[in-house]
């Protein structure tokens, strides 16, 4: 591989990055100190830096790169729609081929009778709409004021107002994301930080009972949908204990209340199911899509929705809502071809029946590290709570995250991207890592746990809370 295809050096890259690219998600004057790592190319489940230093991207990007990187069959896919019909919309009655032959394969592959497709440009943005179809829905069921959309405490849906909203993150909503209105939240089930003395299958119940608490008061007839990730990706790839999501099923069947699926990282494979809803069994109205849709080569994201949904949309006349990019025909392009190979490489049954548990089994080995107190992995995600003490679950005393970016911080050096959310640390690697690579994702990831054990002993941050 040819490793700098830039002619700039590193640090003059760098410093036009931080006079004039504002970052997401990032201190802008750390950036400026420190800069940032400047990627110049990638293939399968590596990237490569200007400085030609080669790193395991154990997070497929940002949770997208299904297929990994580096497939041509993408790229020819993209220049072939941008020569014949680079765009046009789908709004006032047309349409292109497509977004035709997109929303079929999708509802195709989708379960049961989400057969309808209503696209966006990210999951953010379908989020967005998923607010809208809701409370379009019911006040065409002539019930307008049931528009209360129940979502939970570290979900992540998004960074637009109403993603934002619908998450549950208090780190975005102070920062001029106030909650808009008729949006409520309720616990996660996050045993680990959260649990007590309670075991994990009782305190799954407990908090999906919270759903049924939250619907008896704010009243049944007010509540329309209530939306969750199958996993908690951002927030930490939280796994809810096997009792929630049977209970949480049960109750949005008992009040009649939509169920929302976030999928935008779940989809497409990443639980070794195609979405996360088949992994555990729930029936969703609508599911959220994006990510790896596109496996992250093209912009797109969308709503799936259910025919009864639909049909009452439909019916409703002009649905007055729709982005300049929904159903962008290079981007269904792009997600047509990686659907295509998703399904001929076999690349979801490889997850399930073969890498997943592979890397499963070498994943739950870390609970013998020091300073693993837990591992989480369904299908390719995982994430590891970092703990000074296992049998309490005690936090850190040092501020939350502390630990965690250490590790970060060990794993860059040694050629692993694993991220952290607070002390826990977290992974998603494209589905097409192989065996041997995943000995080497194991190998990096502990000789950071070790480096990280060793650095914050010496700093005395190794100190339960
Ligand atoms: N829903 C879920 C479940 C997501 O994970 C979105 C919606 C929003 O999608 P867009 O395409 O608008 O970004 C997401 C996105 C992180 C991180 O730090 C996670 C996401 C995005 C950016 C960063 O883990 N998830």
């Amino acid at each position: 591989m040819n490793v700098i295809t830039n002619h700039m050096p590193t640090q003059d890259l760098q410093r036009l990055d931080a006079a004039h690219h504002m970052h997401p998600f990032t201190a802008g004057s750390e950036l400026a100190e420190k800069g940032a790592r400047v990627i110049t190319q990638a293939k399968g489940v590596t990237l490569t830096d200007s400085e030609g230093v080669h790193i395991l991207d154990a997070m497929a990007g940002l949770w997208c790169v299904n297929i990994g990187y580096g497939r041509d069959e993408l790229a020819e896919a993209a220049a072939r729609q941008m020569r014949e019909l680079p765009y046009y919309n789908t709004f006032f009655q047309t349409t292109h081929v497509p977004v035709i032959a997109l929303s079929a394969k999708l509802a195709e592959l989708a379960p049961r009778d989400l057969n309808h497709v209503f696209y966006a440009g990210s999951g953010s943005e379908a989020n967005d709409t998923n607010i809208r179809l809701v409370r379009h829905y019911w006040a065409q069921k002539g019930q307008p004021n049931r528009n209360i959309i129940i979502s939970r405490k570290n979900a992540y849906h998004g960074s637009t107002l109403g993603g934002g909203s619908l998450g549950g993150m208090s780190g975005m909503q102070n920062q001029g994301c106030p909650v808009i209105p008729d949006i409520h939240h309720i616990d996660q089930p996050n045993w680990w930080s959260e649990g007590g003395d309670l075991s994990p299958e009782d305190f799954g119940l407990e908090r999906a009972r919270q759903l049924e608490t939250a619907i008896h008061d704010l009243g049944p007839d007010r509540v329309g949908a209530f939306i969750a990730e199958p996993v908690q990706g951002a927030g930490g790839v939280i796994v809810p204990p096997s009792t929630y999501w049977p209970e949480i099923q049960r109750i949005c069947d008992e009040y009649g209340i939509l169920l929302i699926a976030d999928e935008v990282i779940c989809g497409f494979g990443r639980t070794g199911h195609l979405f996360g809803s088949e992994y555990y069994g729930i029936r969703p109205h609508i599911m959220t899509i994006a990510k790896g849709l596109s496996s992250g080569y093209a912009p797109i994201g969308g709503s799936l929705v259910c025919d009864e949904v639909a049909q009452v949309i439909n019916d409703g006349g002009d649905f007055n809502h729709g982005y300049t990019y929904s159903g962008h025909p290079v981007s269904c392009a792009v997600a047509l071809e990686n659907l295509r190979i998703l399904e001929e490489e076999k690349i979801v049954e490889t997850v399930h029946d073969t890498t997943g548990p592979y890397l499963a089994e070498k994943w739950n080995a870390l609970t013998d590290h020091p300073l693993v107190g837990e591992a989480k992995i369904v299908g390719m995600m995982g994430s590891l709570a970092l703990t000074p003490h296992k049998a309490s679950r005690a936090a850190f005393k040092s501020p939350v995250g502390t630990v965690g970016l250490h590790c970060r911080g060990k794993c860059f050096g040694n050629g692993l991207i694993m991220r952290h959310v607070g002390d826990r640390m977290i992974i998603s690697p494209p589905l097409v890592i192989n065996t041997s690579e995943i000995d080497t994702l194991i190998d990096r990831a502990v000789q950071s746990l070790d480096e990280t054990y060793d650095l914050i002993r010496a700093e005395g941050l190794y100190e339960p809370a």
